[in-house]
């Protein structure tokens, strides 16, 4: 059955009602254009297929393709539907995407590079979520610079995050890596967990309320997926098989899923990520690096790079060992990467510009050929 918007929606509530169990509520109702306020289905997106979204409309689940116009737009011009996003369906095809409250994105894998306009488009990993599980296994996964990137890509994309140190069982205690991952993530949650031996999973009930959001995030192998299996209490997502462990490069969830889980609860599982490419947002390193930024504030130059100039403050938090370099580095060459990006990114819009210009020319052009456009 379809929901039906009609003008008269705030003295009918109950069709938003079946939809606040996937999260809907009056922030999206609100963002919502007049003109769509008609006849018109609302659904999210929980999945994406190769031709094809799934989307549910808080009563059943359904596949859908997108109008022509997605096809038809310039890269950059239309919000493209992601897991997580709320779509109005016209006809049972996908024809807006509502404004997204946030969206974990991160520059498109394999494209970068290539001279045509989508190398720089990114690719939403999902959109509209409440928290972002940084999951990483306390095995050979754990790496606390990788952390330290995914704190980046988080923030960067407006979420907040939580770090997940799954495999807790394989250590006597787990408190030596929770104390390393504090000392990077200034005030974000750190849980350590172990589904092996139910441990610490309790603790991640209180983020998974009702009509929350959440995203898994992490490397292959970490254990997202046997983390929704706990949840859900049966095993919906395929997870590895422990012999299959050690082999390299295999990803055993392949797309991404909006999984609703009893209660209202939503996760989204994803397939590992293997290289955290950044995504040009306007994002600066800074938020994952707070303390490195207050002292950046007490550089002699308040554009110091902090790569030798005199007076520098954060130079000198490493001499006074009150900083470790290896952060610093971190912070530094993530500095470097979103420079890269954010000038990429003016290029680009140079390029748009001059595009555009030709196309001008082009068009008086042919004014002068043939008298009058369109013709
Ligand atoms: N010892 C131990 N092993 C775990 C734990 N959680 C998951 N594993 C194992 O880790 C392996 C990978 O788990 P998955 O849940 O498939 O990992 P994933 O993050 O979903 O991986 P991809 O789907 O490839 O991204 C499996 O063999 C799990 O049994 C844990 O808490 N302790
Ligand atoms: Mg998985
Ligand atoms: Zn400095």
């Amino acid at each position: 059955m379809d929901i039906i918007i009609r003008k008269s929606i705030k003295e009918d509530p109950s069709p938003l009602k079946k939809l606040s169990g996937m999260g809907f509520d009056e922030k999206y109702e609100s963002s919502l254009p007049p003109e769509l306020v008609r006849e018109q289905t609302i659904a999210r997106v929980t999945g994406v297929r190769k031709n094809l979204f799934l989307v549910n409309d808080g009563h059943e689940e359904r596949s859908a393709a997108i109008v022509g116009k997605f096809h038809h737009q310039a890269p950059g011009t239309l919000l493209f539907p992601a897991t997580g996003d709320w779509v109005v369906l016209d006809n049972g095809r996908i024809a807006y995407v509502l404004p997204r409250k946030n969206a974990l994105s991160r520059g498109a894998s394999g494209r970068q590079g290539k001279k045509d306009s989508t190398a720089v488009e990114n690719q939403v990993i999902a959109a509209n979520l409440d928290w972002v599980f940084i999951v990483c296994g306390l095995d050979r996964d754990f790496n606390i610079r990788r952390i330290e990137r995914y704190l980046t890509l988080v923030y960067n994309c407006g979420c907040t995050p939580v770090v997940i140190l799954t495999k807790s069982d394989l250590h006597d205690s787990p408190e030596p890596f929770v104390r390393q991952v504090e000392a990077v993530s200034f005030g974000v949650p750190v849980h350590p967990v172990s589904a092996v031996e139910r441990t610490g999973i309790q603790a991640l009930a209180a983020y998974l309320a009702p009509g929350k959001t959440v995203a898994l995030l992490g490397s292959s192998g970490a254990g997202k997926s046997t983390l929704v299996n706990f949840f859900a209490g049966k095993e919906i997502q395929a997870t590895r098989e422990v012999s299959q462990h050690v082999g390299k490069g295999v990803h055993t969830t392949t797309t991404r899923d909006l999984i609703r889980l009893p209660g209202g609860r939503l996760l989204i599982d994803n397939p590992g990520i293997r290289e955290i490419a950044f995504w040009d947002v306007g994002g600066t390193a800074g938020s994952a690096f707070p303390e490195i930024d207050a002292w950046a504030g007490s550089c002699r130059f308040s554009d110091c790079t902090h790569t030798g100039e005199p007076g520098c403050r954060v130079r000198q938090a490493c001499l006074n060992g009150e900083l470790e370099q290896e952060r610093l580095d971190s912070y530094l060459k993530q500095m470097r990467e979103l420079d890269y990006l954010a000038q990429r990114k003016h290029k680009s819009a140079d390029r748009v510009e001059k595009e555009r210009w030709k196309s001008v020319s082009r068009k008086q052009k042919q004014m002068k050929k043939y008298g009058k456009p369109g013709r």
